[in-house]
């Protein structure tokens, strides 16, 4: 589309079409009722101008022509939204084979996180043909992640998690802008991009030591002192871990709530605000202890301990979770 009309930005993720597609039907549709309303209003004011001895003739009421003009623009409008929702809901629900990368804004900065170790500053290595789902967070204020190219901007908050999802089409490097006004430096919060063909891609992840993120999540949990209570052979003072990722969980006062990323932040975070059913809060905070980086590496470990994955490199999983052992952290 770019090049045929300068005006419109590259088009590089499996979304791009589909926003515009939507985005061009929004301009047909306004196009056209202009349209006829231009061509109604010049038609009628010629047919009917003041001509001497001809008198207008007053529609008084016509339930006909009131529901013709409300009906039809309702139905018009209701493409608009269900068009746009099924949009929304196709970003907004990242595929479950994604690559998952953390993402820290801070001010004024992008900072990013592979799971495979590798980190990087406003810049981003993607492959193409790759789900990649983007668990992002603030160390400060609100900022936002927007790629025009891939037709995507989601707000980045401080104290919780937010998540994006896209895959790349076109390799070549693309401007990532901060989207939400964050301070003196706002306008240089940017970054870049780059997408790789999946062999250039794996050549680079291959460049350079690095510690998977669940492994340093995994040396945390021991050094924090978390595996004293949370033990994976016996039960310990705390739930045992393993496979609670995603699955649900019930609290002490009766609620049960997914426990998604953001539960296992907050968990960490503010432990008394969900207490796990059938057990005492006496879990410490780790707020101002660990930062957010060490935060999503705990995280990650967390989410890894639910996964079998024998297939992913580097991943060392505690042994799977037996089915009585997983049986006791959800009941208890
Ligand atoms: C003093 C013992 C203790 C320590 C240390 C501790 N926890 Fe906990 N943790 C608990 C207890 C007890 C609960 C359940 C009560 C609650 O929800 O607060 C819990 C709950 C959790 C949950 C929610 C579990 C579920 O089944 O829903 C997570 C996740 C968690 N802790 C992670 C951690 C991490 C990560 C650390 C280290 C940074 C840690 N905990 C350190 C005792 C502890
Ligand atoms: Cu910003």
């Amino acid at each position: 589309m770019s090049k045929f009309l300068p005006l419109w930005p590259d088009q590089a993720s499996t979304m791009s079409g589909q926003v515009d597609a939507l985005y061009i039907y929004l301009l047909l549709v306004a196009g056209v009722m202009t349209a006829l309303i231009f061509v109604a209003v010049t038609v009628l004011a010629i047919k009917y101008r003041r001509v001497r001895g001809r008198e207008a003739q007053q529609i008084e009421g016509s339930t006909i022509l009131e529901i013709t003009w409300s009906v039809i623009p309702f139905f018009v409008m209701l493409t608009f939204f269900i068009w746009g929702a099924v949009l929304y809901f196709k970003e907004r629900t990242p595929p479950a084979d994604s690559t998952e990368i953390y993402v820290v804004a801070k001010q004024w900065m992008w900072k990013f996180e592979h799971m495979e170790g590798q980190r990087e500053i406003n810049e981003l290595h993607v492959p193409t043909g790759q789900n990649i789902k983007l668990i992002m967070t603030s160390q400060d204020v609100i900022h936002s992640f927007f790629v025009p190219a891939f037709r995507l901007k989601q707000d980045v908050l401080p104290g919780r998690y937010t998540t994006l999802w896209f895959k790349a089409t076109v390799p070549g490097r693309y401007h990532l802008f901060c989207a939400e006004y964050c301070g003196t430096n706002h306008s240089g919060m940017g970054g870049e991009i780059v997408v790789m063909e999946p062999r250039d891609y794996a050549q680079w992840m291959a460049g350079g030591p690095a510690v998977p993120l669940q492994e340093t999540g995994k040396q945390l949990f021991a050094t924090l002192g978390c595996a004293t209570c949370h033990r994976s052979d016996v039960q310990g003072r705390g739930p045992n871990l393993v496979g609670i990722y995603n699955k649900p969980v019930l609290l002490e006062d009766g609620r049960t709530v997914t426990a998604d990323e953001n539960y296992v932040r907050e968990s960490i975070l503010n432990p008394t605000a969900k207490i796990v059913n059938g057990f005492k809060p006496v879990m410490p905070t780790f707020q101002g202890i660990v930062s957010e980086e060490q935060l999503n590496a705990l995280v990650a470990y967390v989410k890894s301990l639910a996964q079998p994955t024998p297939g992913s490199a580097g991943l060392q999983n505690e042994p799977a979770a037996s089915p009585a052992q997983t049986q006791k952290t959800q009941v208890q």
